[in-house]
């Protein structure tokens, strides 16, 4: 059972309306009218005092109207939560939180805009809390966001805080500085008998990392790109002889190093044994 109204009515849990049990009337309630107060009627909510229109259909009083004025004893909260400490922080390029307290239990909502706080606005956080935080997304880099804080308490009452404003950092600028670094044929050795090799590339960029590596054995003509690796495997191309590997580094932003370089001989043939004494057939010694 609800509260208690006036002239045989009754409230229900939930918000239904009836007649107190052998009231001659037998009625049923359109459209209730909740006049002040917030939330459903009969649900718990604190509410002041309220009108309803109830039809009467019993017998010759059908169509009736009245007015029954609930006795909904109001919960006697009618000021609405203070608000302070609302503060911006973790301020990015495109996002921010949005922090203050409240004296009282109450919801969280921002509204902001970049002209005025009432441009936008984010879904009321419903739960109850006197500490508060939303993030604010999606915001234009570079720009004055203008904000304020809402609550609202348990029994409806509603504050907005101050219009307060912070700024949003510019994007940084783009990068346009390419890696530098070098590269090494087999650790720097001056000879191989393998065309199979390993290059160790070794290469730093203004933004932090290296995204891709080409090489070339022409300095012309190169590979596809691939990532960026502290080493790499290389098939020396041609005949034997001198080999020279160039690499390029780029960048996430598309940047390409000049090319660094690194030699290597390439040799396999095996060395030619040539026996020249003794002669073949030589006969050492006396006699035998
Ligand atoms: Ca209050
Ligand atoms: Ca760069």
């Amino acid at each position: 059972m609800g509260r208690g109204i006036d002239r045989g009515w009754v409230i229900l849990a939930g918000g239904a309306f009836a007649l107190i049990a052998g009231t001659a009337e037998a009625a049923v309630v359109r459209q209730p009218q909740c006049t002040s107060g917030g939330g459903a009627v009969g649900s718990g909510n604190p509410m002041r005092a309220r009108t309803i229109i109830g039809v009467a259909i019993g017998g010759v009083a059908r169509s009736a109207t009245r007015t029954v004025r609930c006795g909904f004893p109001a919960s006697g909260d009618t000021q609405p939560p203070a608000v302070s400490a609302v503060a911006a922080s973790g301020i990015t390029t495109t996002s921010a939180q949005i922090t203050w307290t409240t004296n009282e239990p109450s919801t969280s909502q921002v509204e902001y805009g970049s002209t005025s706080p009432g441009e936008s606005s984010t879904p009321v956080d419903g739960a109850l809390a006197t500490t508060h935080q939303v993030t604010l997304t999606g915001l234009p880099s570079g720009h004055t966001c203008h904000y304020r804080a809402a609550s609202r308490d348990a029994a409806g009452n509603r504050a907005t805080s101050s219009e307060q404003t912070f700024a949003t950092p510019a994007p940084p600028p783009p990068d346009t500085t390419p890696p530098t670094g070098s590269v090494a044929i087999n650790a720097g050795s001056a000879a191989t008998n393998q065309a199979a090799a390993t290059l160790t590339l070794s290469a730093t960029d203004n933004s932090g990392s290296v995204s891709w590596v080409k090489c070339s054995q022409d300095g012309v003509t190169y590979a596809a790109a691939q990532a960026y690796a502290a080493s790499i495997p290389w098939t020396l191309s041609g005949g034997d002889g001198m080999k020279t590997v160039y690499a390029m580094f780029g960048d996430a932003a598309g940047n390409w190093s000049s090319p660094a370089q690194d030699t290597i001989t390439l040799d396999r043939t095996p060395p030619t044994l040539a026996i020249t004494s003794p002669i073949d057939g030589a006969v050492y010694g006396g006699s035998p």
